[in-house]
């Protein structure tokens, strides 16, 4: 695209699934224009099988540097528009879902679109340049100096587990120092027999030039009966705890949040730490929105190269299944949890057990569903009539050989296990009384299409 907006667009239009390109057609390109018009016609000669497939219609600026950029695309499903052909204007779709949609476009729409684009560039000029970042002070006491239960007042408890407890504290004389303290008791190591865990805990608590994506360490005391890891207080709730304010978070700020934590476990794997315990509970956000990562108790030390481990452990829902089969692992279980908290983020709870609550089941249950943005690109009429044409058709050669069916069921023995003989005597006649039916509407094959072109 030059300087001035302008561009040298043409039109890319095919048949897809277009595994060869054969169908494929282009248009004249455009030269500098900002308002491009084609007035082309382009033929297909189409088979009965293409009424399945999809005609897409691609935008494509031809550039002299980059060679060809993707400006936009929509497509319309063959047996659509062979029912209603197309008119009018639509929306230029991303890739993606040009492959899938057409989305047509009403002189309102386009007025709201202005609109928007009118009120983000107000809110741009008004919004001011945010104040630099100073970082603090860290903390660190200097070398030599003893840090003690006594130094700290005990304010309240910030979580409980069955590993101990973590109270916020202020330092005797410096109340503004805050602190998140964990303690545990010795007996309860002991007989747990944590005390590995306990000493990696500190281990990677301590590593020296830890990004500030992982909580940092104060100090660590302790006394006849207990340890005490004194930590950095970080204040604004664990990712669980904020989820379940909102649902789920809007995309970019998943992305964000994503980005930061693989921040901190790229550092903890060139360590050769692995975490084993990535959970939206173990993400805690700080004062600045920014994410630290807490709880080093799971972590796998000395993990590099092609060194694996085989502990089972973590916590059910983002178990990788490597370590469920207990084979050898390595740091890649994380990236499994990883990709469990990054659904979480952006679908939200996995299920909503309140049934008042869950979508689809208050007195607006239906229309909270039809209008829900997941189906913004859904026509529920023609849905319902079963015009949209779906997006993949199944391979089926030969119906009697259920090649689409798992072979583990297919190629398993006919026979019927034999019935309890005693259950059976047992059962009373009538148990099962207007069970027997035949269904007078049954008619398997709905839509069959005869193409005319
Ligand atoms: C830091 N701030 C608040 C709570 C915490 C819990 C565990 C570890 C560190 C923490």
């Amino acid at each position: 695209m030059d300087p001035s907006g302008a561009s040298d667009p043409y039109v890319k239009i095919k048949l897809i699934p277009d595994p060869d390109g054969k169908t494929k057609k282009k248009s004249k390109t455009v030269k500098s224009t900002l308002n491009p018009e084609w007035n082309e016609t382009f033929k297909f000669d189409l088979k009965q099988e293409d009424k399945d497939r999809r005609l897409a219609i691609e935008v494509w600026d031809w550039d002299r540097t980059s060679r060809n950029d993707f400006m936009g695309s929509l497509s319309f499903g063959v047996s659509e528009v062979l029912k209603k052909p197309a008119d009018g204007w639509y929306k230029l779709l991303n890739q993606e879902e040009g492959e899938f949609y057409n989305i047509p476009i009403t002189d309102e729409a386009i007025q709201e679109e202005l609109n928007k684009k009118l009120e983000k560039m107000a809110q741009i000029a008004a919004s001011k340049p945010r104040p630099q970042h100073r970082p603090k002070g860290d903390g660190h006491k200097e070398q030599g100096d003893r840090v003690r239960a006594a130094d700290f007042n005990f304010l309240m408890v910030l979580g409980k587990g069955s590993f101990g407890k973590v109270m916020l504290a202020e330092r005797k004389g410096a109340p503004d120092e805050l602190y998140a303290v964990k303690i545990l008791k010795k007996d309860v190591i002991i007989q747990d027999d944590d005390v590995e865990c306990t000493m990696i805990e500190k281990r990677v608590l301590a590593t020296p030039s830890k990004p500030p994506f992982l909580v940092q360490l104060h100090s660590c005391f302790q006394t006849m009966d207990r340890l005490y890891f004194v930590m950095e207080y970080v204040n604004g709730g664990d990712l669980m705890f904020q989820i379940q304010q909102v649902g789920k978070f809007k995309e970019p700020v998943a992305v964000f949040y994503a980005a930061e934590i693989a921040a901190g476990l790229f550092f903890l794997h060139r360590q050769g730490i692995i975490y084993r315990d990535l959970k939206l509970d173990n993400v805690m956000l700080d004062s600045d929105g920014h994410i630290k990562i807490t709880d080093f108790g799971m972590c796998k030390e000395n993990i590099v190269n092609d060194a694996t481990t085989k502990t089972f452990c973590g916590t059910p829902d983002y178990i990788a299944p490597e370590i469920i089969m207990y084979q050898p692992y390595d740091r890649s279980v994380d990236w499994w949890a990883y990709g469990v908290l990054l659904y979480e983020m952006l679908v939200g709870q996995l299920l909503t057990k309140d049934t008042k609550k869950r979508l689809g089941c208050g007195g607006t249950g239906e229309r909270d569903i039809r209008e829900h943005p997941f189906f913004r690109r859904i026509d529920w009429e023609k849905i319902e009539a079963r015009d949209v044409q779906p997006p993949f058709k199944p391979k089926i050669k030969n119906p009697r050989s259920a090649e689409n069916f798992d072979p583990i069921f297919t190629r398993a023995k006919l026979d019927l296990t034999p019935p309890d003989a005693v259950v059976i005597k047992n059962i009373p006649e009538d148990e099962f009384d207007g069970f027997t039916c035949v269904n007078a509407y049954y008619c398997p094959v709905r839509d069959n299409y005869v193409i005319d072109v």
